[in-house]
């Protein structure tokens, strides 16, 4: 869902949401940490979000993605499971790959399982639920990996996180995702990326971003999830 750009940018396929949601951010104290937005763009009869290259001043970066939150699906994901269920058999095809146990009967019968459903899963595999994040990928050089899906315990994170930054102390610096990216040469920086998920609040409604997720209370854990991060990357400096 990338296209390279000129020098110093990337183009993010568009949606509408996160491309509300960079127009928003250009007016917020968070602006310094999310990539320079500049427009739209088409190429090719498609259109696109044009974004900074984060990578653009690295030298063979590092990079590693961290989803945040306890929770990844949207609340109207959930109604929409209830009312009209759409029954995913991508989804389900995902899920047998990982554990071959994980569908109940019923969803076998039916070779799908919902979105909801499959998020879930997803989330109280890794490490979601139990700390408000997950490490979604690394990539070392021209090395992807993304075998993260059972990483959930504190001690396999901060294995993993120990492991991306090769146990160099100096550059422990620390819902969307947390984009963390180094260098050989100490260059190290941390953004706020994807924010397709990310929708302004009703009028009235607040989140603290620290309280238990019930469905309606639209919380996500964020902040829940990034004290734990914080706390994992400490632990790094203490071993
Ligand atoms: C993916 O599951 C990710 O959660 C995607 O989120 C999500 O897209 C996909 O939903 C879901 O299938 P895996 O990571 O297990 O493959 P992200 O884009 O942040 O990686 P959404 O649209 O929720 O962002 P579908 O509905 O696109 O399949
Ligand atoms: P998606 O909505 O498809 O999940 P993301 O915004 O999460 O897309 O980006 C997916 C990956 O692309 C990230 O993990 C990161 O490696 C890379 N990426 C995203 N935005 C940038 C950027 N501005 N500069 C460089 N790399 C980026
Ligand atoms: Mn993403």
């Amino acid at each position: 869902s990338f296209k390279a750009c000129d020098e110093g940018s990337i183009l993010k396929k568009f949606s509408e949401n996160e491309k509300l949601c960079f127009e928003h951010l250009q007016e917020d104290s968070l602006k310094p940490f999310i990539p320079g937005y500049s427009g739209l763009v088409e190429m090719d009869g498609e259109l696109f979000l044009k974004l900074t290259d984060l990578l653009a001043h690295f030298q063979m970066p590092n990079v590693m993605d961290c989803k945040m939150g306890v929770r990844t699906y949207l609340e109207e994901e959930l109604v929409r499971a209830r009312v009209k269920p759409k029954l995913r058999q991508d989804l389900f095809t995902k899920m047998l790959e990982v554990d071959s146990e994980a569908p109940s009967a019923e969803e076998r019968q039916q070779q799908a399982v919902t979105k909801p459903r499959y998020m879930q899963w997803r989330e109280s595999l890794s490490s979601t639920h139990t700390l408000g994040f997950r490490i979604e990928g690394i990539k070392r050089g021209e090395t992807c990996n993304t075998d993260f899906k059972k990483t959930r315990s504190r001690e396999d994170v901060t294995r993993t996180f120990n492991d991306f930054v090769e146990g160099n102390k100096n550059i422990i610096v620390i819902g969307s995702s947390l984009l963390f990216i180094h260098d050989q040469t100490e260059r190290a920086e941390v953004w706020l990326i994807d924010f397709g998920k990310t929708t302004a609040l009703p009028d009235g409604q607040t989140l603290d971003h620290y309280r238990p997720w019930e469905e309606g209370n639209r919380e996500d854990g964020y902040l829940w999830g990034f004290d734990n991060l914080l706390q994992t990357l400490f632990s790094l400096t203490a071993t």
